[in-house]
């Protein structure tokens, strides 16, 4: 059985619980005391992850790190979700770099500084991150306009990947898809379709946190 170390704010683990529920494999959580600061500590990144990251997924004695490889790993392996052809798995690992650098990270920082951070996230900061978003946003909402899914004609892990954080309630980023982004909206609605789907804090471990700020 597959252990996902991770917790319930963090869409980098729900992209992976997500897809081992679509997988239709068993797979156990193992709490990270994320907000507790565990992935700071000395023991953690010694024992789990140098990069003091999560998710982390034990497949007996295998150990991975980021959810990109893990996604890849997990869709090899199951032969699911990884991209039809040479040219869809290129492009499928195209997206998963965009959604890394660009989309994912921006988004889950904002989130994160206007939900759970310590302190009154910086006017300045916020309106910075934002712009960056609006600019992802924007590049994957166009490249939806004529597809069902970002790669190919059904789902890989580039989907599970960019729509990960976009699962949470709109009251933690403050950020608006509905409405905004229509085809990301509509794309949503179809991942939400998909086998296994459901609501992060539904399946991942973790106390659900209000929004602080
Ligand atoms: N690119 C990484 C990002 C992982 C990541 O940033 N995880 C967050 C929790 S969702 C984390 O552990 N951050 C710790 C930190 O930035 O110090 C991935 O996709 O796995």
């Amino acid at each position: 059985m597959y252990r996902l170390h991770g917790f319930c704010q963090s869409g980098n683990t729900f992209k992976v619980a997500f897809l081992l529920r679509a997988l239709g494999q068993s797979w156990e959580p193992v709490f990270v005391d994320f907000m507790e600061g565990v992935t700071r500590t000395g023991p953690w990144r010694a024992q789990t992850n140098e990069m003091g990251e999560a998710p982390v997924l034990e497949d007996g004695t295998r150990r991975l790190t980021q959810s990109g490889v893990i996604l890849g790993y997990l869709a090899k392996k199951h032969g699911a979700y990884d991209g039809a052809t040479e040219d869809d798995r290129l492009e499928v690992l195209r997206w998963l770099f965009f959604d890394n650098h660009k989309f994912t990270s921006y988004f889950a920082t904002y989130r994160f500084m206007k939900a759970f951070g310590p302190a009154a996230p910086d006017p300045a900061v916020m309106a910075w991150l934002r712009a960056r978003m609006d600019a992802a946003f924007a590049i994957v909402d166009k490249h939806l306009a004529t597809r069902e899914w970002m790669v190919g004609g059904v789902a890989t892990i580039a989907d599970f990947s960019l729509s990960g954080y976009l699962f949470y309630p709109l009251e933690e980023s403050g950020y608006e898809v509905a409405g905004r982004y229509p085809h990301i909206e509509a794309w949503l609605a179809r991942l939400r379709g998909l086998p296994g789907w459901a609501s992060p804090y539904d399946v991942l471990p973790g106390e659900r946190l209000l929004p602080k700020w």
